[in-house]
């Protein structure tokens, strides 16, 4: 049977795009593989995917008993079911190194880049592997995704770097345009459920044995969200009362560069230690925070030791 190659839970566009992509590269490097996500496309992704040609990875829920190379994470927090008896075979990421462990040596690729795409691009190179023009255009994405068109603080020389050369492969003339329009795509909030956005990248974390969840929404313009703002307090509440101490969700502005950060939680203290801000109705601004993985998850786990 075909290793698996798998994001996380809640795939975003790098989480889909590096497992077609490591899938690709593993392929020619004459491994039996296959993408698969967690998941179906968000409205982003899936304008990433037509737009380049590419076909969504297939769904798995379970993994028990398979070999699998995971992308994009090494949380068993976004795990699927059956990791305890899966056998890892390496992890390509640029999160922090999570819980994840293997009994064999394992083929990692983790660099502190703004994106696992990022790391991808220097893989083909390592491995000398042409990149198919697709392929690159739609890692070109998720670096742009993942940096927020560059401004994140996550975003390092090298996804510059990346993004120069894919955009030649690609054919793409204009990559902050093509930014801009997808994440226009990934704004629209028309006819989606308060479920679908609270979810749309939504990740549940383990910090010192306090379970919360935090999600974000990325929009060009943060006056969109307002009449949504009571319906998705509504659904991280009922979230919440699914065995977590707290649910956030942060409304990004990426031409404002801030997010307000909506919260349901036993404890709004924890969030006073961990930003210096004290909020008040639920919610509070943090000028300059746009990336969770950098600048909530860290503030946060502090708070919690
Ligand atoms: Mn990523």
């Amino acid at each position: 049977m075909s290793a698996l190659v798998l994001g996380h839970m809640n795939p975003d566009t790098d989480s889909i795009v590096a497992a077609l992509a490591v899938a690709d590269l593993y392929k020619k490097l004459g491994k039996d593989v296959k993408a698969c996500a967690q998941g179906k496309p968000t409205p982003e992704s899936e304008f990433v995917l037509k737009k380049f040609g590419l076909t969504a990875p297939e769904v798995v829920s379970d993994v028990a008993g398979q070999d699998i190379y995971l992308v994009d994470f090494s949380d068993l927090a976004q795990a699927p079911k059956g990791m305890d008896s899966a056998n890892v075979l390496g992890i390509v990421d640029h999160h922090k190194l999570g819980d994840v462990t293997t009994s064999s040596p394992l083929l990692c690729w983790i660099w502190p880049a703004g994106c696992s795409c990022t790391v991808i691009k220097n893989m083909y190179d390592f491995y000398g592997v042409e990149i198919p023009a697709g392929i690159a255009g739609a890692m070109l994405c998720a670096i742009l995704s993942d940096t927020v068109i560059f401004k994140s603080v996550t975003c390092t020389e090298d996804d510059k770097k990346a993004v120069a050369d894919l955009k030649k492969i690609a054919g793409v003339a204009d990559e902050k345009a093509l930014g801009l329009e997808m994440f226009k795509v990934k704004s629209a909030l028309e006819g989606a459920t308060m479920d679908e956005l609270l979810h749309r990248d939504y990740k549940d974390f383990n910090m010192n044995g306090h379970k919360i969840g935090i999600g974000q929404l990325e929009v060009v313009d943060l006056s969109m969200l307002e009449p949504y703002r009571k319906g998705l307090q509504e659904e991280m509440a009922k979230v919440k009362a699914d065995g977590r101490e707290g649910v956030f969700l942060l409304l990004t502005d990426i031409m404002k560069e801030g997010s307000d950060m909506l919260m349901v939680t036993d404890d709004e203290s924890i969030v006073e230690k961990a930003f210096g801000k004290k909020p008040a109705d639920q919610h509070v601004w943090l000028d300059g925070v746009m990336s969770r993985k950098k600048q909530v998850v860290p503030n946060f786990e502090k708070a919690f030791k």
